[in-house]
């Protein structure tokens, strides 16, 4: 493809963006937690999509302190001359216009995205704020807009022989639900995309918690699939690895097997996970089985005939397929199923032809999955005889209720409530004090099996799971669970705050994502947030959920009990959690080798934004300033630095090896802008010394920390506080009023992340592989005392 083969021309304008910001959802599904985090897979998508046709190595993600993104590739940077139909630069059209990104012109490659792929304007649309800077024709060119809407001009602010797009947006607050993106579900999309797209490097720093994060994996899903079974004793040597295309479809497929008794497929079209599968995963398990089966009989590798099914050929499979097509459609309630009938075509022909062939020439491999494929159908086999002869009826046909459940009289599903309660004690004060109206409790005894570890025979004879299993009403098992008999929409798990509480929710947690997963795709499932103190102070007593709150009860007692002069007691809230949040922030800076007095000192200055630094008067003055309050004493070599490229100062310090800069970049940083929003909270304390009446009595302290300390020990003063451990440590009428009363308890609501992360931490605590679990712990030392192994 010639530079600029994409022309300017073929940019189609189509229509503008207000429908998008009064309809959200028609463009990005929702404007919960789901559609903010869609934002940024559509800006990512298409610097991938730059990658893909082989113009883009980089690409790098930064979530800021403010939940602001900033999405940079070194693609070829969207086209900034003048569109010739809409007379405007033409990366403002692109921003302003719905469906104007290469993609809609179907170009020679598979556009990701797909589910929505709806284009950058769309993001625009729904952004307090969206800057593009594009490096691109010798240049370096801005444009800032707001809810959709320029408000500058593009601009050259630059020269460069460089290219690329960078994007920096804050979703409105107005559009989303939820503004806090989730580390975990961004850097679990950013992993999956490095195996996606072998040879892109993803950075992902997320400013928030400071941490900064490389995913890239030159070998794709065969790497992808090592890493899925990093923590599992796998029995190939190394994965099998099938690719090629038919008709207009690209096909590849990663598998190995594991000696679990799981099977693990995941699945993509077009980059975007098919949690729901679809035709690419039935062709796959249509033509796997046919495949095995036709090989061994032909080889005679079986002494006698029996007949394999799928699920024994798959069990302890852990595979990864990813195809790439033209307009895929996509069915099912969240729209995560592939329905494109050539997909499964596609599949099945790419693995007719090249997997037999593997397979002769690879005979030990064969021989492997048939002795573990021998394994499941002699275990599946004994399982069934057994039944026969006992003629015990298993645990799909039992329809008597559990002994132990206390059921609720209401029967409308949508109403009732299940309690799945750790323990019998915990869950006799739950009996005694829930609203049976519609409130069932189901205690378990200890901990339920780990289904990880377990044949589905097994986890079927558990007692616990059996429990759980007709309580819900559902049945369990690829053709026996039927979520529309289930009992209960609201099913509740109830457990202890602590070590053991939490391992019981991860198992329960396991089960339900290994077992009934639809329960937690339909949003039935959630975890009660019991109290983790009671705070008593005099006659006043309080329940406390987290530490939050626990910050908003210690600052009401801080400011009954002390006067700053001259300031209205209306603003000492805003004074103290200035100050907690000002020291918190600036003891980043101080990692990075500013001191107290430098940071103190930039956070005052005003009128010092990110043009200050083109501007050389400013600079040189800002700099005499420094020197004069002696706030840059401390290191040995301080200089101002010019740079061509951005036309900007900034100010170097320098001790021994540390080096720090003072630039524009820093300045216009959310984290340094949220350090300044709080200095101005703590501003009417004045220049120290800082002066508090305490208890009557003036005090002073010379610095910010003394004051905090001093002030928190006060809000502790007189508090008497108890940690709840356990459930069994509340009364009944105390658990109702906490937990169960659904007009005051807390619940939390379990999203298919939490099982997967459950599910993950699972297998690497409890597997057999030694090695990724001692790097866990040693990456959680601090946790590690809340750990149970
Ligand atoms: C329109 C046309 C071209 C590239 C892009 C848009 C583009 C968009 C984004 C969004 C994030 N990164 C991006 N990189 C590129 C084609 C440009 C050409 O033909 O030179």
């Amino acid at each position: 493809m010639s530079k600029n083969s994409y022309s300017e021309e073929s940019i189609k304008v189509l229509e503008g963006l207000q429908a998008v910001r009064q309809r959200p959802g028609m463009y990005i599904g929702s404007v919960d937690q789901r559609g903010l985090h869609h934002l940024i897979y559509e800006v990512v998508d298409n610097s991938i999509d730059e990658a893909t046709v082989g113009f883009c190595k980089n690409i790098k993600i930064t979530i800021h302190i403010d939940n602001s993104v900033t999405i940079e590739d070194d693609g070829r940077g969207i086209p900034v001359g003048l569109h010739p139909t809409a007379k405007k630069p033409t990366v403002e059209v692109v921003m302003t216009t719905l469906h104007a990104g290469g993609k809609f012109e179907k170009g020679a490659y598979y556009a990701s995205g797909g589910l929505h792929g709806v284009g950058v304007s769309v993001v625009n649309a729904l952004s307090e704020y969206l800057e593009v800077t594009v490096k691109r024709d010798g240049g370096v060119f801005f444009q800032r807009y707001e809810k959709g809407k320029p408000v500058t001009k593009l601009e050259k602010i630059g020269k460069t022989n460089k290219t690329g797009t960078k994007i920096r947006f804050k979703p409105d607050g107005e559009i989303f639900e939820e503004l806090d993106f989730s580390h975990d579900i961004l850097q679990k999309r950013f992993r999956e995309l490095a195996y996606l797209n072998p040879g892109v490097k993803i950075i992902f720093i997320d400013e928030r918690v400071d941490k900064t994060q490389e995913f890239y994996a030159e070998g794709g899903i065969v790497s992808y699939v090592k890493y899925l079974n990093k923590t599992k004793n796998t029995l190939l040597k190394e994965p099998v690895f099938i690719t090629g295309k038919y008709e207009d479809v690209l096909v590849e497929i990663a598998f190995t097997y594991n000696d679990g008794y799981n099977e693990q497929i995941l699945s993509f079209v077009n980059n975007i996970f098919t949690h729901e599968g679809g035709t690419h995963e039935v062709g796959f398990k249509n033509a796997y089985t046919r495949i095995f089966n036709t090989f061994i009989t032909k080889n005679n590798l079986l002494k006698q005939k029996v007949n394999l099914t799928g699920d024994d050929i798959r069990e302890g499979i852990s595979a990864v397929i990813s195809v790439k097509l033209h307009d895929p459609i996509f069915e099912g309630q969240t729209k995560g199923k592939l329905g494109s009938t050539i997909a499964k075509t596609a599949v099945e022909n790419v693995l007719n032809s090249q997997l037999p062939d593997f397979f002769e020439k690879n005979i030990d491999y064969a021989k492997i999955i048939l002795d573990k494929a021998l394994q499941a159908y002699r275990a599946r086999e004994a399982a069934r005889k057994a039944k026969e002869l006992t003629r015990r009826k298993n645990a799909l046909e039992i329809s008597t209720l559990p002994g132990k459940l206390a059921d609720c009289q209401e029967k409308d599903p949508d109403k009732a409530e299940l309690f799945i309660v750790e323990g019998d004690s915990a869950g006799g004060s739950a009996k005694q004090c829930r609203d049976r109206r519609f409130q069932a409790i189901l205690p378990l005894k200890g901990k339920i099996i780990n289904v990880e570890k377990a044949r589905f025979d097994k986890i079927l004879s558990n007692d616990e799971i059996k429990a759980m299993v007709t309580a819900l009403g559902t049945g369990i098992g690829h053709k026996n669970f039927d979520i529309n008999k289930i009992r209960y929409k609201k099913i509740i798990i109830m457990t202890d705050a602590d070590v053991d509480g939490a391992h019981i929710t991860t198992l329960l947690l396991t089960f339900f994502y290994r077992y009934m997963r639809e329960v937690i795709e339909r949003g039935y499932l959630y975890i009660a947030r019991p109290p983790l103190y009671k705070v008593k102070k005099g006659k006043m007593e309080k329940y406390i959920h987290d530490e939050k709150e626990m910050e908003d009860f210690i600052f009401s007692n801080i400011i009954e009990n002390i006067e700053f002069e001259n300031i209205p007691k209306n603003s000492y809230k805003s004074i103290l959690k200035g100050l907690r949040r000002y020291i918190s922030i600036r003891s980043k800076y101080l990692k990075k080798g500013f001191t107290r007095e430098l940071v103190n000192s930039l956070a005052s200055i005003e009128n010092l934004n990110k043009e200050s630094f083109s501007d050389k008067i400013f600079m040189e003055t800002f700099f005499e300033e420094l020197k004069e309050k002696g706030v840059i004493n401390h290191y040995n070599k301080f200089y101002i630095d010019f740079n061509d490229e951005t036309g900007n100062y900034k100010v170097l310090l320098e001790k021994g090896s540390e080096q720090i800069e003072i630039n524009s970049e820093l300045v216009d940083s959310p984290e340094f802008r949220e350090l300044r929003r709080n200095y101005l909270k703590i501003k009417p304390l004045g220049n120290k010394p800082f002066k508090v009446k305490i208890d009557g009595v003036l005090k002073l302290f010379e610095t910010y920390d003394d004051l905090m300390n001093s002030l928190e020990e006060i809000g502790l003063k007189g508090v008497y506080v108890q940690r709840y451990k356990g459930l069994g440590e509340m009364n009944p009428q105390q658990l109702w009023e906490t937990t169960v009363d659904p007009e005051k308890r807390v619940l939390y609501k379990v999203k298919i992340e939490d099982a997967e992360a459950a599910d993950e931490l699972f297998s690497l605590l409890m597997g057999d592989v030694v090695a990724p679990r001692r790097e866990f712990i040693e990456e959680n030392a601090l946790n590690v005392k809340n750990l149970d192994i």
